[in-house]
């Protein structure tokens, strides 16, 4: 009863901010996202009857702060009567810094989980399992352009585009490591009730949504960074607007933007992205990617770089 998954954290384009139903943890909104190849989480589960609890190890060390959200992952794919389970969780980026790390492990540990149990799944019911557990993972059951549909009781997550089909990279500029003053979860509710920006968040999004999905559709670079940013920029504001107001920016996060600005109008193919944290991804043509991180590296209060290509979804391994 003991499997090992393997996935990638994803980035999104197009934001999900906010919930719909709380207990089932549906989003409010749908969502687009490139699912990375260079970062990873590899998560083995074991599940043995001679264990009392659930135990965690993250980089070879225990830890009991992640296991209870990592627990109800696991009651989620294997059920409340489930032999308690042993966690071995590998990560070779920064845990909840923004980079999308709950993605690539509540993916990886929802496939593993199901493989150890023997039960069978789709792809749509491990990414429907994975967003149950923490929205964005969805997405990670996935590669390359991704997105997730918020209808009905299920959100529906499917390919795009391939990874092969439109490579692109993404260069992290890593601003702070420390977690994040906020968690995800806990600040959708505070924008959702408090700011006055949040419903037209919401009946803006399907024509964001649109033009993201025509953009990636016909390869064009410009019109996929033009709606990218805007989208990112919206839901910070909504963020902002919030009471207590949301703020994940730091000095360094700002100084990334201004360097980006300046690589877009000296003719670089690049754009920005910003999750909830101080990271910021630029997301760029392979042509590019030195000077992108040449640009970045040399920016005041950068910490470190990370790149990355497009890869593929969650997978045992
Ligand atoms: C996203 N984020 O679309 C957005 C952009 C952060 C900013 O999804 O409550 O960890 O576990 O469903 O998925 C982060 O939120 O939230 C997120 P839960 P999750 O990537």
């Amino acid at each position: 009863m003991r499997a090992t998954a393997t996935a990638q954290p994803n980035i999104a384009l197009i934001k999900y901010w906010g919930k719909r139903d709380t207990a089932l943890n549906l989003p409010a909104v749908g969502s687009i996202s490139i699912t990375l190849s260079d970062l990873y989480t590899r998560m083995t589960v074991d599940f043995d009857d001679g264990l009392e609890q659930d135990v965690l190890h993250l980089n070879d060390e225990p830890n009991d702060k992640l296991l209870p959200r990592l627990s109800n992952a696991l009651d989620i794919a294997a059920g409340g009567d489930r032999p308690k389970a042993r966690i071995i969780s590998e990560c070779n980026f920064p845990i909840a810094a923004g980079l999308a790390s709950s993605a690539s492990s509540f993916a990886a540990i929802v496939v593993a989980a199901s493989a150890a149990m023997g039960i069978e799944r789709s792809v749509g019911e491990l990414a429907n399992l994975a967003g149950r557990a923490s929205g964005s993972a969805a997405r990670s059951l996935y590669g390359g352009f991704v997105e997730l549909e918020n209808s009905g009781d299920a959100v529906v997550v499917g390919e795009l585009l391939s990874a092969d089909d439109w490579p692109l990279d993404v260069v992290v500029a890593v601003t702070a490591t420390g977690p994040k003053p906020v968690g995800s979860t806990e600040a959708m509710e505070i924008s959702r009730k408090t700011s006055p920006f949040y419903d037209r968040w919401v009946s803006d999004q399907p024509d964001d949504l649109a033009s993201a999905r025509d953009a990636i559709a016909s390869r064009n670079f410009s019109a996929l960074a033009s709606i990218a940013e805007h989208n990112c920029l919206k839901m910070h504001s909504v963020m902002w607007s919030s009471r207590p107001a949301i703020v994940y920016w730091n000095d360094a996060t700002l100084a990334c933007l201004q360097t980006i600005r300046q690589l877009q109008s000296d003719g670089v193919a690049v754009f920005f992205t910003i999750d909830a944290g101080p990271q910021v991804k630029a997301v760029c043509d392979p042509a590019d990617t030195a000077t992108v991180e040449a640009a970045l590296s040399a920016t005041d209060g950068v910490r470190d770089i990370l790149t990355s290509g497009l890869g593929e979804g969650a997978r045992l391994t």
